[in-house]
C-alpha cells in the first residue's frame, strides 16, 4: 500500500482519509454481501476499458434490483476523479456499490440509500517469474453457483463461492483453480477467465457455463480475431484442457498469464506458448495506448 496519508477514498461524493473512510455496520453489503463491485486498472494515466466496467456494474445492479444513485457517466467521472485526487497514473481501482444501511433483517427496502465507494491504490501483481514460467493450477471441488441461484454473471459482494475455491487452490499449493459448473463443464477460475489454444484456434467456455463476462476476456477475443484466429465458446471439459496446445488465464489483475500444468497434466510443451505470448504483447501494448484519460 502507498503512504496512507496520501490516499483519498471516495464515499458518496466525498473524499476521506483511510482512517475516516467508514461504512455503517448496518450496511447490507456487510451484513449480507448485498452489493456489487468492479475491479478496474489504470495504465499510464488512462483508465482501461472504463465504459465496459461501468456497463457491467449497471448490469449487476439491474440483476439485484439495486438502484445506483448516479448515472453511468457520473460513476465514470467519479472513478477518473478518484485517480486524479490520488495522483495515480497506474492504479488498481475498486468500485463498490452497497445496498446501504438498513435494519437487521433481509428486506433491502429497509435500506435508505445505496453507497458508492471508490478506492484507488497501487496494484499487487503475481510475481514476474510466474508470467515467465507459467502457472500450475488445479481443479477444485467447489463448483460455480447455478444460474438459477445467484447468477455467476453478477459481480456481487458475495464472493464466498470464489473464496472457497481459492482456499482449496492454496491448500493444493496453487495460486489459481479451475471451477467446474454443476454439469461438470469448465466454467472459469476464481478471479480469472480461462482460454485454450488448439490447432490454431482459440476456445473459451461460454458465459452460459458460468463464466464471468470478463472485460479482459472480451479484449483477448477481439485481439485474436484481429489476428485472424477462429474464436469459439463451446462447452469444454477438463479433458479438452489437458489436451490443449496452450492454456492461459485472463483478468484485470492478472492480465494474461500462461498455464503450463493442470491437475498434474503438462499442457503443450510445458512452457508459455507462442499464441499466448503474442496476445500478452498485444494486450500490454493496448493498455499503454487506450483508455479514459485521468
Ligand atoms: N472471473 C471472475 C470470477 C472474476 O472475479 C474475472 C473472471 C476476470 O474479469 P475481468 O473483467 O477482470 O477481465 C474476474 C475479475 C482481485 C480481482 O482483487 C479480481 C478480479 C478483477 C480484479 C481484481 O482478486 N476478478
Amino acid at each position: 500500500m502507498r503512504s496512507i496519508e496520501a490516499m483519498k477514498i471516495y464515499i458518496d461524493g466525498k473524499y476521506y482519509d483511510p482512517k475516516n473512510a467508514k461504512i455503517s455496520v448496518f450496511d447490507h453489503g456487510l451484513l449480507y454481501g448485498d452489493g456489487i463491485f468492479e475491479g478496474i486498472r489504470a495504465y499510464h494515466g488512462r483508465v482501461f476499458r472504463l465504459a465496459e466496467h461501468i456497463e457491467r456494474l449497471f448490469y449487476s445492479a439491474k440483476a439485484i434490483l439495486l438502484k445506483i444513485p448516479l448515472t453511468p457517466e457520473q460513476v465514470a467521472r467519479a472513478v477518473v476523479e478518484t485517480c486524479r485526487k490520488n495522483k495515480l497514473r497506474d492504479a488498481y481501482i475498486r468500485l463498490v456499490v452497497t445496498r446501504g444501511a438498513g435494519s437487521l433483517g433481509l428486506n433491502p427496502h429497509k435500506c435508505a440509500k445505496p453507497s458508492v465507494i471508490i478506492i484507488a491504490d497501487k496494484i499487487q501483481l503475481y510475481p514476474a517469474e510466474l508470467y515467465h514460467r507459467g502457472m500450475d493450477i488445479v481443479t477444485v471441488p467447489t463448483t460455480r453457483n447455478l444460474h438459477s441461484a445467484v447468477n455467476p454473471a453478477i459481480k456481487s459482494l458475495n464472493y464466498l463461492n470464489n473464496i472457497l475455491a481459492k482456499i482449496e487452490a492454496i491448500n493444493s499449493g496453487c495460486e489459481e483453480a479451475i471451477m467446474l459448473n454443476a454439469a461438470g463443464y469448465v466454467a472459469e477460475c476464481t478471479g480469472d477467465n480461462i482460454f485454450m489454444v488448439k490447432g490454431g484456434q482459440l476456445l473459451t467456455p461460454p458465459l452460459s457455463a458460468g463464466a464471468l463476462h470478463g472485460i479482459t476476456r472480451g479484449v483477448v477475443m477481439e485481439l485474436a480475431r484481429q489476428n485472424d484466429m477462429a474464436v469459439s465458446e463451446p462447452n469444454l471439459t477438463r479433458y479438452d484442457f489437458f489436451n490443449a496446445d496452450e492454456c492461459f488465464l485472463t483478468g484485470t489483475g492478472a492480465e494474461i498469464i500462461a498455464v503450463v500444468k493442470i491437475d498434474g497434466r503438462v499442457i503443450g510443451n510445458g512452457k508459455p506458448g507462442p499464441v499466448t505470448e503474442k496476445l500478452v504483447a498485444q494486450y500490454r501494448q493496448l493498455t499503454q495506448v487506450s483508455g479514459e484519460p485521468i
